[in-house]
């Protein structure tokens, strides 16, 4: 069995997706959180100078997607076949284009650009959670082909942390996002996960 550590800052964000595979597979991984303080340094060590990053056998990979994809694969979540899997893959995409609109408002720093940016995602950001709701809907209670894939895990995975960008519980008026969540985080594995991950505000 590879030896798998993680390194990302002290919060969920884009390194929870990932925990969430880790733990769903019962497979053991360091969980490498380190200090804000020694960032500077650590940039330097990473690929891409970004984070998240995993070691496998000591041999560092970046990007979240990438690596979740490679784990997803590994324990049985990529989608039953080819389709389901390019499914399942543009599903993610979204997710995470749908962060992309959140964090561009979120992180900027200018307050009358950071306001019109905010203008922009209330449309786009409804516009979404209606067509994955939907989605939801007409797959059997899941994103894709009525079974759990990392799809579903990477969505709830990163709901903390959407909802603290966002300001407010994302997911309140979508009842079939709602239904998904509390089917991922009942999961034996996940619900365990969650009862010992490090608290954090996102
Ligand atoms: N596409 C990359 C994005 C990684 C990314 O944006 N990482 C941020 C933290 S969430 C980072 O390393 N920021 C520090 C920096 O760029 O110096 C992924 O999904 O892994």
């Amino acid at each position: 069995m590879p030896t798998y550590k993680l390194t990302y800052f002290p919060v969920a964000a884009l390194g929870e997706p990932i925990r969430f595979l880790f733990n769903y597979g019962g497979v053991e991984f360091e969980d490498n959180r380190f200090d804000r303080d020694d960032w500077p340094k650590l940039k330097q060590e990473m690929p891409f100078g970004q984070v998240p990053v995993l070691e496998i056998d000591g041999k560092k990979y970046p990007q979240s997607v990438a690596i979740s994809r490679y784990l997803a694969k590994k324990f049985g979540v990529l989608g039953k076949d080819d389709l389901e899997a390019l499914q399942v893959d543009a599903t993610v995409d979204t997710i995470h284009d749908l962060r992309a609109k959140m964090a561009a408002s979120h992180y900027e720093t200018k307050e009358d650009i950071k306001a019109d940016k905010r203008k922009v995602a209330e449309e786009l950001v409804p516009y979404y959670l209606e067509r994955l709701d939907a989605q939801v809907k007409n797959n059997g209670g899941h994103f894709v082909g009525g079974a759990l894939t990392w799809a579903d895990l990477t969505f709830v995975a990163l709901l903390d942390y959407l909802n603290f960008m966002w300001g407010s519980d994302l997911i309140e008026k979508y009842e079939n996002l709602k239904q998904l969540k509390e089917k991922v985080i009942n999961l034996p594995a996940i619900k365990s996960w969650i009862e010992k991950r490090p608290k954090t505000e996102c």
